[in-house]
């Protein structure tokens, strides 16, 4: 059996910031022993109250969009200003390549060795309830660890994008010229996701495109139908090699915050994703709870091979199954 703290010391370690414990705590939610949930559960119980105060900033785009780099170049200029600043990026190609975590590690290595910073990649095929319920825990975490800002770095997919807008105050969109295909896209709803886009790698050869990349995406978005023209992302080139190119964009993300702030937008996005917390936990739970069953368990692989045969139908085996849990539970 593992060794792990008594919930006291979890939570005394946490509150104080002590990057030791933080690190055992992060380890611990990782787990997959059912003893470790419980004292999961009652630890983010425990830290729920000391949550809430961070700015929680979604990073997505394609793959090698320069998500890494801006993150880092962010990050480094907020603790520059001493703000305590958490990554939580997660590994999609980590049972693929080992490539990919390497080389986000070596390019992260400033903010990695920064006191005031504190990154967390974490795989993201090994948890029952799925990467969002995890990253959520780890939001809630750094939180009541005093994070003043949590940021979400996420490979664009469409559904990741949808998954990190539902548990951040705020979404950025990297976007890159001359990959028109993605700019078309984002005619289908992405556009009403993101709160700015980022025309990256915007130097060199690429500054031209880039600009013109900002017009046409700056067109897309005025079709937009958002009520309130406030809320319309705005469009910004930008490139991490320019000099201190952060400064005047973490002004560009203040302003518009600000403004969400102070239109109650923001309080009311929270209070909508706690709900949908909410119901994602009830999710989880009951799926864990069903095919965690014995007798499930003993059942299931027969009515697959049975309903690969066509032997069964899916819906009458799924029936068959809930019939079984419900009456032994
Ligand atoms: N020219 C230029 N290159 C950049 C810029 N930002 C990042 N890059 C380069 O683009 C490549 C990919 O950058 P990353 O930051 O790793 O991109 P990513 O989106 O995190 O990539 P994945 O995590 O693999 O999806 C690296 O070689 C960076 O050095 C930029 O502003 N300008
Ligand atoms: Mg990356």
């Amino acid at each position: 059996l593992k060794k792990r703290l008594s919930k006291q010391a979890y939570l005394k370690g946490i509150i104080e910031n002590n990057p030791t414990v933080i690190s055992k705590a992060i380890t611990l939610f990782e787990s997959s022993l059912p003893q470790d949930a419980d004292l999961t559960n009652e630890l983010l119980q425990e830290l729920y109250p000391h949550s809430g105060k961070s700015l929680r900033l979604g990073i997505s785009g394609i793959p090698g969009a320069g998500k890494s780099t801006f993150i880092e170049g962010l990050g480094k200029y907020l603790t520059s200003l001493n703000q305590k600043v958490a990554v939580l990026t997660t590994d999609p190609s980590s049972t693929i390549s080992k490539g990919s975590i390497l080389g986000d590690k070596t390019r992260m290595e400033s903010l990695a060795t920064d006191p005031l910073a504190l990154i967390r990649t974490s795989p993201s095929q090994t948890y029952l309830g799925g990467v969002t319920m995890h990253t959520r825990k780890l939001i809630l975490l750094c939180e009541a660890a005093g994070y003043d800002m949590v940021m979400i770095e996420t490979v664009g997919t469409g559904q990741s994008e949808s998954d990190v807008k539902q548990m951040t105050d705020f979404l950025i969109l990297l976007v890159l010229a001359g990959t028109g295909d993605e700019l078309q896209g984002m005619k289908k709803g992405i556009a009403e996701l993101a709160d700015l886009f980022i025309v990256n790698k915007a130097d060199g050869d690429n500054l031209a495109s880039s600009m013109h990349a900002q017009q046409e995406l700056q067109h897309v978005l005025s079709l937009s139908t958002l009520k309130d023209p406030e809320l319309r992302p705005e469009v910004i080139v930008f490139s991490s090699l320019a000099s201190d190119p952060f400064s005047s964009l973490w002004h560009t993300i203040e302003n518009k915050l600000n403004y969400l702030k102070k239109s109650g937008f923001l309080d009311n996005q929270r209070k909508k994703q706690n709900i949908v917390w909410m119901n994602e936990a009830i999710k989880n739970q009951l799926l864990t709870s069903f095919y965690e069953h014995p007798l499930i368990k003993g059942s299931l692989g027969e009515m697959q091979r049975q309903v690969s045969e066509g032997k069964l139908s899916g819906i009458g085996a799924a029936e068959e199954l809930i019939k079984i849990f419900k009456s032994n539970n």
